[in-house]
C-alpha cells in the first residue's frame, strides 16, 4: 500500500453504528466476545459441539510442543458428513445447497439430498481407484459444482485435496503434483471465461509428461473442447460415476486428519503448501461463516465469489456454508460477461442476501459507473462483506450506498490461507462500523500489533500483526517442511510466547481497532491474490535472453498492486528483438511460467538494477520508480547514478 493511501485511512473518520433493525434478529451478539473472554477453550469447545462428531473429544488444545498445535485430538469426525448426511438427516434434504450458474447461462440448482448423493457416489469411485486415507488428489477445476463434489469426497474418505487454481500454468500445477504426491487429477476437459472455453485436460496432460506420482486422471465434460486420452489412467468423470455404488457410509477420522493442502507465495521462489486439518478446521469455519455473515440458512442466499483454488472458495464456498446447512450461490465465470451487469443480475435473480467479494472487484464497478448496478434490484442485499486486501474507505462507503443501497452493513474480514477461516472483522448488527478497517478479532482470537523488539505498540500506533494463542483453524504446517513452518511463522517471536508472524502491517487505533496495512515481505497483492517478487523474478531469469530481474508491486487503482519487472537483456540478445517486442515476449513468457494472474503490467528494459553494496537489490526504489514518485534516499546504493540513468529512461519511454 502506499504512503498516500495509508495516510488516507489514517485520517477516515466516518462511522456506521449497528442498525437496530439489523440488531434486533441478528444471530450474534455481544455476549459472544464475553463467553470468550471468560474461558476461551470452553467457548472452542462449545462451538465444536455444534458439529456432529463420530467420537466425542475429551481434550480441546494439546500446545505441549509448539508450535504445532492440535485441537481436540481425541475426537473423530467427518468432514463430508457434517456438511451434507447431516442436513439431509435433520429434514433438510430438499433445501438448496447450490444455485449454479454457467458462463454461458446454463444453471443447476442442487439441494442437499442431491449434493449428498453425488458426493457418495463420488467417493466410491474415487475409492475404486485407490484412493483412501492420507492420500493426495489434486483438483484442477473450473468453478462447477463437480469441483465441491470432488472435494468433499476426497474430504469423506480421510483423504487430502489439493485443489489448484483453474488460471495456473502446466508447471506450476505439475510443482504442486510433485511436491504432494498426489495419486489421482480431477480435472474438466476445459471451462467458460471472457465467453470461451479455456483447456483445462490439455494442461494436466502437459503436466503429467515424464515420471508423476499420478495414477489416473478423472475429466469432468464441461466446455466441449477435445481433448487427448490416456488409455487407462484417463476416466470420464460421468462413466466413472455411473459405474459407482450409490451408497456411502461416511467414517469418522481424527480431529487432526489432514483435510487439505493450498499452496500459497511466500517470499522464496517454491510455493509453499499450507496444512490444514479437520475437526478444528471446519469448527471455525463454520463459527465465522454463521457470525460474521450473521447467517439465517432457512432464508439466506449467500455468494462468495472466489474461486475455489483460493482458501476464500475453500472456507466461505465449501466449508463453512456447507457446515451451516446454507443456500449458496456459485457462478463459473468473469463478472463482465456477457455484459459488464452480469454479477448485479445474477443477485436480482436468485435474490442473493450476503454477498462477499474482494476490494479489487468493488473497485473495478466504481470505475464503470453506479450506472451499471442501478438497472438492477439489488433490494434483497442485506450484508456485504469484503475480503483479500486492506479497502479503501472510498470503495466502503461506494459498496455500502451503491451496491447495498445506503443501509447495508460492511463487514471487512482479514485473514490468510495459513489462519484458515477469518480473524478480525466487524461483528453485524453489534460493532460500529468504521471504512477501512477490518476493526476487531473474532471471538476466541487473540491478535496483538507488535514492534519488532516484540513488545506490544501503545495505540495509537503501527506495527506488525501477530496472533497471541493457537485457533482452532490454524494452519499444522508446510507439506514436507516442518523447518519453514517454524521459520516463517514462528521463528521471529519465539521468544515471546510463540505468537504467530501474519507478515502484515498494523496500526491500531485508540479505540483498539485494526487498519491492515498491507504485507511487509516481499509479496505482492494483485487483485487479492498473493504473488511472490522471487517467483516472478526466477520466471523471467529463467528465460535466455535474460540477464537480470527485479520485481515490484506498484499501487494500483483497480487491482491493489500491479506487477511491474525491471529486467535487463543480455548483450548477446540485445540485437534480437526492439523494445516492444521483448516485453511482449516476456509479458506472455511469465504467464506461461506461473500463470496469467502473474503477468507483469509493466517490464522496463534496463541496463542496470539498484543494488547496495552487499548485491541485495533495492525494490524500494524501484517502487518509487514504478509508482511515479521521487526517488528515495539512494546513499545505500553501490552507484548511487544508476536510479538516474533508469529515471531518465523511463521518462523517455512515456
Ligand atoms: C483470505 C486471503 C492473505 C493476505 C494477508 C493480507 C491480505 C486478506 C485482508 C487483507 C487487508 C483484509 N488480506 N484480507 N488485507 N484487509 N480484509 O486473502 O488469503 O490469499 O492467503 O492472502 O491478504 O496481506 O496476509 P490469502
Amino acid at each position: 500500500m502506499s504512503q498516500n493511501s495509508i495516510d488516507s485511512l489514517l485520517t477516515e473518520t466516518r462511522r456506521f453504528a449497528p442498525d437496530p433493525g439489523f440488531a434486533d434478529a441478528r444471530v450474534a451478539g455481544p455476549e459472544l466476545y464475553e463467553r470468550a473472554a471468560a474461558d476461551r477453550l470452553g467457548y472452542w469447545a462449545e462451538r465444536a459441539r455444534e458439529l456432529h462428531w463420530h467420537k466425542p473429544f475429551e481434550t480441546v488444545l494439546d500446545w505441549s510442543e509448539p508450535p504445532f498445535a492440535k485441537w481436540f485430538a481425541d475426537g473423530q469426525l467427518n468432514v463430508a458428513y457434517n456438511c451434507l448426511d447431516r442436513h439431509v438427516l435433520a429434514g433438510n434434504g430438499d433445501r438448496v445447497a447450490i444455485h449454479w450458474e454457467g458462463e454461458p447461462g446454463d444453471s443447476r440448482s442442487i439441494t442437499y439430498a442431491e449434493l449428498t448423493a453425488d458426493v457418495k457416489r463420488a467417493a466410491n469411485a474415487f475409492a475404486a481407484l485407490g484412493v483412501g486415507e492420507g492420500d493426495r488428489v489434486a483438483i484442477y477445476m473450473p468453478v462447477i459444482p463437480e469441483a465441491v463434489v470432488a472435494m468433499l469426497a476426497v474430504a469423506r474418505l480421510g483423504a487430502i485435496h489439493s485443489v489448484v487454481f483453474g488460471g495456473f500454468s502446466a508447471d506450476s500445477l505439475r510443482a504442486r503434483i510433485e511436491d504432494a504426491e498426489a495419486k489421482l487429477v480431477v480435472t474438466a476437459d476445459g471451462g467458460y471465461r471472457k465467453g470461451k472455453v479455456f483447456p483445462l485436460k490439455a494442461t494436466v496432460d502437459t503436466a503429467l509428461e515424464g515420471e508423476t506420482s499420478v495414477e489416473h486422471v478423472v475429466v469432468v465434460k464441461r466446455g466441449g473442447n477435445e481433448v487427448a486420452w490416456t488409455a487407462g489412467r484417463d476416466l470420464w468423470w460421468d462413466e466413472a460415476m455411473a459405474d459407482a455404488d450409490l451408497d456411502h457410509e461416511a467414517k469418522g477420522f481424527d480431529a487432526e486428519n489432514p483435510l487439505f493442502i493450498l499452496y500459497t507465495s511466500g517470499t522464496t521462489g517454491k510455493p509453499k503448501g499450507i496444512l490444514h486439518t479437520s475437526g478444528g478446521y471446519l469448527t471455525q469455519c463454520a463459527a465465522t461463516h454463521h457470525d460474521v455473515f450473521d447467517l439465517h440458512p432457512e432464508s439466506d442466499v449467500f455468494w462468495c465469489t472466489a474461486d475455489i483454488g483460493w482458501v476464500t472458495g475453500h472456507s466461505y464456498v465449501v466449508y463453512g456454508p456447507l457446515a451451516n446447512g446454507a443456500t449458496q450461490l456459485m457462478y463459473e465465470g468473469t463478472p463482465d460477461t456477457p455484459h459488464p451487469g452480469r454479477w448485479w443480475e445474477l443477485i436480482e435473480k436468485y435474490k442473493v442476501t450476503i454477498l462477499y467479494t474482494a476490494p479489487t472487484a468493488i473497485r473495478s464497478f466504481m470505475k464503470l459507473g453506479r450506472q451499471i448496478p442501478q438497472k438492477f434490484d439489488l433490494s434483497s442485499l442485506r450484508l456485504l462483506g469484503s475480503v483479500g486486501e486492506p479497502i479503501n474507505p472510498e470503495a466502503w462507503v461506494w459498496y455500502r450506498d451503491v451496491i447495498g443501497g445506503g443501509d447495508t452493513p460492511v463487514v471487512d474480514t482479514w485473514w490468510q490461507t495459513e489462519t484458515g477461516a477469518i480473524m478480525v472483522s466487524a461483528l453485524p448488527g453489534v460493532t460500529t462500523l468504521k471504512p477501512g478497517s477490518a476493526q476487531v478479532p473474532v471471538p476466541g482470537v487473540k491478535i496483538d500489533i507488535l514492534l519488532d523488539d516484540g513488545t506490544r505498540v501503545d495505540p495509537p500506533n503501527g506495527g506488525l500483526l501477530t496472533v497471541r494463542e493457537p485457533w482452532p483453524s490454524m494452519l499444522r504446517g508446510v507439506w514436507g517442511d516442518p523447518e519453514r513452518f517454524v521459520e516463517t511463522y514462528w521463528e521471529k517471536f519465539r521468544d515471546h510466547g510463540w505468537r504467530y508472524f501474519a507478515g502484515d502491517g498494523a496500526h491500531v487505533d485508540e479505540d483498539g481497532d485494526i487498519w491492515l496495512l498491507g504485507r511487509i515481505d516481499d509479496v505482492m497483492n494483485v487483485s487479492g491474490h498473493r504473488l511472490s517478487t522471487t517467483e516472478i523474478e526466477s520466471a523471467l531469469v529463467g528465460n535466455p535472453m535474460v540477464a537480470e530481474a527485479a520485481v515490484v508491486g506498484a499501487s494500483d487503482d483497480t487491482t491493489g498492486q500491479a506487477v511491474v519487472a525491471f529486467v535487463i537483456i543480455k548483450e548477446s540478445h540485445r540485437a534480437a528483438h526492439d523494445d516492444e517486442e521483448f516485453v511482449q515476449l516476456l509479458r506472455a513468457h511469465v504467464a506461461q511460467a506461473i500463470g496469467a494472474i502473474a503477468r507483469p503490467r509493466d517490464i522496463y528494459l534496463v541496463t542496470e538494477l539498484p543494488k547496495t553494496r552487499s548485491g541485495k537489490i533495492m525494490r524500494r526504489l524501484l517502487r518509487d520508480v514504478a509508482e511515479g514518485r521521487a526517488i528515495g534516499d539512494t546513499t545505500t546504493l553501490a552507484d548511487t547514478s544508476v536510479m538516474q540513468i533508469i529515471s531518465d529512461k523511463l521518462r523517455a519511454g512515456a
